[in-house]
């Protein structure tokens, strides 16, 4: 499981700043607008309730207090239990929370005590890239590109198939790869006759993932993954926009998936 580092969360209201009017410039829409398109819903005045974890590797520093600020950031009330685990759950649902935000080394979850609905991080963080992606205003076919189908990678996959695009999908995990053509219908990327993507979505642990053959002239690469899978030579391009931040976009639709 790779996890996020207190670096990795350095400035990140700037990094979505950044990749907000990235978002904006190459489909249209901000953030918050595809959000609430994705899921059918707006975000009101709900209150979040920010639950620390010790377990496995514990807390990470600035985790919880990014949570906060991204609930600040999308105009919600929030906070941070005074204790972790049980107690901070308890104190949280004893609160006013409405959702509650928590996190282990396996899961992140979003719970909304109010309606019942619980949202994954990595479901959610797959199809709010994927969707990114596919909203693509220079692209002129339905063909997406889907790098890496793990827990993101397929969730984002199987959100792109259900929008009725052509999916070609590459995982060098062949039992990840038969899956989801099994179960997705996706489409095997053919290595050996490489094909030129406008839209591409990646959501692998790796950089250099994507390559020069992979990228068509003008390009929106849609990733969360961690390390960057695009190489600095072709991300600098002129026509080849990158979407890429550490958490925010994630949170952002769990927000909207659990209302
Ligand atoms: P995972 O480990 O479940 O899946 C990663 C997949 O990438 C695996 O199936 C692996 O075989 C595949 N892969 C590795 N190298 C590849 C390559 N060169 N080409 C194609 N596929 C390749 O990981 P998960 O949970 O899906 O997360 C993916 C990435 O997204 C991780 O780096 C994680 O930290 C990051 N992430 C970022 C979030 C954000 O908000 N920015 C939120 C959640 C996860
Ligand atoms: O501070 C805390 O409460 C920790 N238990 C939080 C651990 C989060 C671990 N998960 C991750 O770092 C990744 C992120 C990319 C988002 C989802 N999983
Ligand atoms: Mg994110």
């Amino acid at each position: 499981m790779a996890l996020l580092t207190p670096d990795d969360l350095e400035d990140i209201l700037k990094k979505l700043e950044h990749n907000d009017n990235i978002i904006k410039d190459a489909t249209g829409m901000d953030i918050k607008q595809i959000c609430e398109t994705v899921y059918g819903t707006k975000l009101g005045c709900e209150k979040i309730g920010i639950i620390p974890i010790t377990a496995g590797n514990g807390i990470i520093g600035n985790f919880s207090s990014s949570l906060l600020a991204i609930a600040d950031y999308f105009g919600l009330d929030g906070f941070i239990t005074e204790h972790t685990d049980v107690t901070g759950y308890y104190q949280a649902t004893s609160g006013d929370a409405d959702i509650l935000m928590m996190a282990d080394d396996h899961m992140f979850i979003a719970h909304n005590l109010r309606n019942g609905k619980i949202a994954t991080n990595h479901i959610c963080t797959g199809v709010i890239y994927a969707e990114i992606a596919s909203r693509y205003r220079h692209a002129d076919t339905k063909d997406v590109l889907v790098i890496g189908l793990g827990r993101v990678g397929y969730g984002g996959a199987e959100h792109l198939v259900k929008k009725g695009f052509n999916v070609f999908a590459y995982d060098p995990n062949a039992e990840f790869l038969e899956k989801a053509e099994k179960e997705l219908g996706i489409i095997p990327l053919d290595l050996d006759h490489p094909q030129k993507f406008s839209m591409v979505f990646e959501a692998t642990p790796n950089s250099n993932t994507i390559s020069e053959g992979m990228v068509a002239e003008r390009c929106l690469v849609s990733t969360p993954g961690i390390p960057c899978g695009l190489p600095d030579d072709i991300g600098k391009r002129d026509n080849v926009d990158l979407v890429m931040e550490p958490l925010v976009i994630g949170v952002a639709a769990m927000l909207h998936a659990v209302l």
